[in-house]
């Protein structure tokens, strides 16, 4: 018998996570056998996380959909049939061509995000079909858009400060971030910094196991972070610990920000936050005196109400002490601003009929139930790379309006998830290995090539493929609807951009991964002299953007006009309460007196994951975290199982009595599937909106824990 021949190729976790990993697949046969961090890659450096160390269990596991299939009992029902691809796309494009004869095209809706996050088959894949067809645009602000929308606000679409170059500072602060669960490959180095003597300071609302790990925890109550940093502005400029030169040529609106930040004292901050004045001082005294402070900021920290305006706050520490002069001082955001992703070619904006309306993807229960009253009603979703009903706020919500008989739903997706069991018709999608496509990163400065490598199993096919059999179902004969994979990378990168000089696609296929060309982590301080592309060139303490100033970043515009939703934005950074404390909102914190916390899941990537027996073995069933006196006065003990309810609606886990939360905090880690458990975090969370960027409000949740 011949031995089968293992062979290697190059790949790129396509998960939505800020690492993404540059991997090496082993496939026998067709088949993805083994896969390990590519150890060459200065962040992968050789480990993948608990969740992708075994990737190709995924890959094979029994659960996997491997045809179409066509819904047979009531929605919910799990009662499917097999049907052919044929079948399939003849029924979806004759349910779209009558809707859109009866109602017209922004009836139907699509609704993705980033299952996978390559150019290719991810966030933005099917774009361009559905702008072709003059459907419903959704806005899709799930991660980030708060942070963006302050970050642009702040600094323009900079890359700030260079993950690698954490190694080189002495202090370092993550903010709302759990690295070690979730960008691991970053903390990586974060730690390397504090073996060399770097102090790590992490503030978060309760003790993550990154913030056990850090020489000083803070936890300010959840949403209030942004009198935090208001605080830390006060205590820089009354103690004098600004770096005058540095604010006066590379800073626009000093003295307005100083004349606000007048009443923003330490003990105000103390009374919001629940951290101790002198605590404040210290924390500013420390970072401006360090020499050399970076500061990560997690998506987390825009989940309020006032999540931009803190991020804004944040942001203008490291203008103000001059941290920006020094390689590994300053901040981290998102560093995707400065890739060369063609979002033009990907997702045919220009297409976008004029005056379409655009719907928000956390609002969707709301849009379909009709509490959002739409004058075009929603006839179709469909649904891929996402999973609502388990990530989606008010989710409840979103289950009675997938309920609807006069809705019909597609689905693609790899399992039977929380969303697709109540799909008319699921289609059943390739994974990574399956595809080519290079993955978009918000984490970190490489491109990261994945290539096709292994066969999918059954019927699946890529996203790409779905949209260029749905465009051929419904006679869209545009060339892209024609482009292979190879040819979409072509178009998709702006390969003459000065950032990719000496990549190309052949560079990637042979290497796997490419270092954009930023310059070197370990010379580079990219605003040691200012050179922010701002309108003013300046970080702008006071936005002139948030004013109609001029744009010098023409693409950016529509995204700061459509995401102030109408709410003029102050043009300084400041505090803003959350809707949900008992500060703000006395009246409900009476009913409900606990704020629930719904961060990630160690051993889930969001939703992914959690029906696999052996990664729900390591993370444990759903669970709460809560402090024993809140326990003791609910008479809840170790174990037993609670309820965790609001107006909205409840979820249950399994209390776990620990002092990691302050008093008055509830933590609930995300992902569970509703299908295996009682209810999960979504059904409390909230649906509206933070007050910059239609960021989501998952923090901004007052909760009752009872026993259940
Ligand atoms: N309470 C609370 N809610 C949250 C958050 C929170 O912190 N707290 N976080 C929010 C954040 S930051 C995010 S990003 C969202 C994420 O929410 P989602 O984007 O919905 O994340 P997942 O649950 O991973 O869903 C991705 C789905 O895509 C599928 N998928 C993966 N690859 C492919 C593919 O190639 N093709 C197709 N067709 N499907 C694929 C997966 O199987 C999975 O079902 O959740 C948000 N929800
Ligand atoms: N293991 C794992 N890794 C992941 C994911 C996953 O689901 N699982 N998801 C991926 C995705 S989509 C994203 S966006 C990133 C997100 O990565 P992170 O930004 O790290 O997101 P979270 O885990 O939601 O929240 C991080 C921390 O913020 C804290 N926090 C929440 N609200 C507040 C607040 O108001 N103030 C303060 N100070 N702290 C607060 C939480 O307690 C939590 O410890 O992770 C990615 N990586
Ligand atoms: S989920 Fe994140 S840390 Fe894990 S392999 Fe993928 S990119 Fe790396
Ligand atoms: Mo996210």
């Amino acid at each position: 018998m011949a031995a089968v021949l293992k062979t290697k190729h190059h790949g790129g976790c396509p998960h939505d996570c800020p690492d993404t990993c540059s991997m090496v697949f082993e496939v026998e046969d067709g088949k993805l056998v083994g896969v390990r961090g590519n150890r060459e890659h200065p962040m992968t450096r050789g480990g993948l996380c608990v969740k992708l160390k075994d990737y190709e269990k995924r890959h094979d596991h029994p659960d996997r959909l491997l045809y179409p299939l066509r819904r047979t009992g009531p929605k919910g029902s799990k009662q499917f049939e097999q049907i052919s691809w044929r079948d399939a796309l003849d029924e979806i494009a004759a349910r779209w061509k009558s809707i859109i004869a009866e109602h017209g095209a922004q009836a139907i809706a699509p609704y993705s995000y980033l299952g996978h996050q390559g150019l290719v088959h991810g966030l933005n894949g099917g774009d361009a079909f559905f702008n072709r067809m003059g459907a419903s645009v959704m806005e899709r602000t799930f991660c980030g858009e708060g942070s963006a929308t302050a970050w642009l606000l702040t600094y323009g679409p900079s890359g700030g400060l260079d993950p690698e170059s954490f190694r080189h500072a002495n202090l370092i602060v993550i903010w709302a971030c759990n690295s070690v669960s979730t960008n691991l490959h970053h903390w990586h180095i974060v730690k390397e910094a504090q073996k060399a003597g770097a102090k790590v300071i992490v503030i978060d609302a309760y003790a993550s196991r990154t913030a056990k790990e850090a020489d000083w925890h803070l936890a300010p109550r959840p949403g209030t972070d942004g009198a935090l940093a208001m605080a830390m502005i006060h205590t820089l400029i009354d103690e004098d610990l600004i770096d005058n030169d540095y604010v006066e040529n590379h800073t626009e609106g000093f003295a307005e920000l100083a004349e606000r930040a007048k009443t923003r004292t330490p003990e105000w901050a103390a009374e919001i936050t629940g951290i101790a004045a002198r605590d404040i001082r210290q924390l500013a005294r420390e970072y401006a005196t360090s020499g050399t402070a970076a500061i990560r900021i997690g998506v987390a920290l825009e989940r309020h109400h006032g999540g931009g305006q803190t991020i804004r706050a944040v942001c203008a520490l490291p203008a103000l002490t001059g941290a920006w002069r020094h390689v590994g001082g300053g901040i981290l955001a998102m560093p995707v601003w400065q890739h060369p992703y063609r979002f033009d070619a990907i997702c045919r904006s220009d297409w976008i009929p004029v005056g379409t309306r655009v719907l928000n993807n956390l609002q969707l229960g709301r849009d379909l139930t009709g509490e959002n009253e739409l004058s075009i009603p929603i006839k179709s979703l469909m649904v891929w790379n996402t999973n609502p009903v388990t990530q989606a706020p008010e989710c409840d919500k979103v289950v009675d309006g997938l309920m609807r008989d006069d809705l019909f739903t597609v689905v693609a997706d790899h399992f039977l998830t929380d969303t697709a069991v109540y799909a008319d018709i699921v289609l059943p999608a390739a994974m990574g290995a399956e595809m080519e496509d290079i993955i978009l990163a918000w984490g970190h400065n490489f491109l990261t090539y994945n290539e096709a490598c292994a066969d999918a199993p059954g019927e699946a096919v890529s996203n790409r493929e779905i949209f260029r059999r749905l465009a051929a179902a419904m006679g869209y004969d545009e060339p892209e609807f024609k482009w292979s994979d190879s040819e979409c990378l072509e178009h998709f990168i702006d390969w003459d951009a000065p950032v990719c000089d000496g990549i190309d696609l052949d560079y990637l296929r042979t290497h796997g991964y490419a270092r954009l060309n930023v310059g070197s982590a370990d010379e580079r301080a990219p605003h040691r002299e200012g050179n922010f592309p701002t309108p003013s060139g300046k970080c702008e303490l006071k936005a002139s953007l948030a004013t109609g100033g001029n744009f010098v970043a023409a693409p950016f515009r529509q995204m700061y006009e459509d995401m102030q939703g109408g709410e003029p934005l102050d043009d300084l950074p400041d505090y803003v309460a959350p809707r949900e404390s008992a500060q703000s909102n006395p009246a409900l914190a009476a009913r409900f007196p606990l704020s629930l916390v719904s961060p990630k899941s160690h051993g889930f990537l969001n939703s992914c994951y959690a029906n696999a027996s052996d990664k729900i073995k390591g993370q444990g069933e759903q669970f709460v975290l809560i402090h024993p006196d809140d326990a003791a006065a609910r008479n809840i003990e170790a174990g037993s199982t609670v309820r965790v309810s609001n107006d909205r609606g409840s979820f249950e886990g399994a209390a776990r009595l620990t002092k990691d939360v302050n008093c008055g905090v509830v933590v609930a880690t995300l992902g569970y599937w509703r299908q295996l458990n009682r209810g999960t975090v979504n059904i409390v969370s909230s649906a509206e909106f933070a007050n910059m960027g239609h960021a989501p409000s998952f923090s901004d949740n007052l909760v009752e824990v009872a026993l259940a």
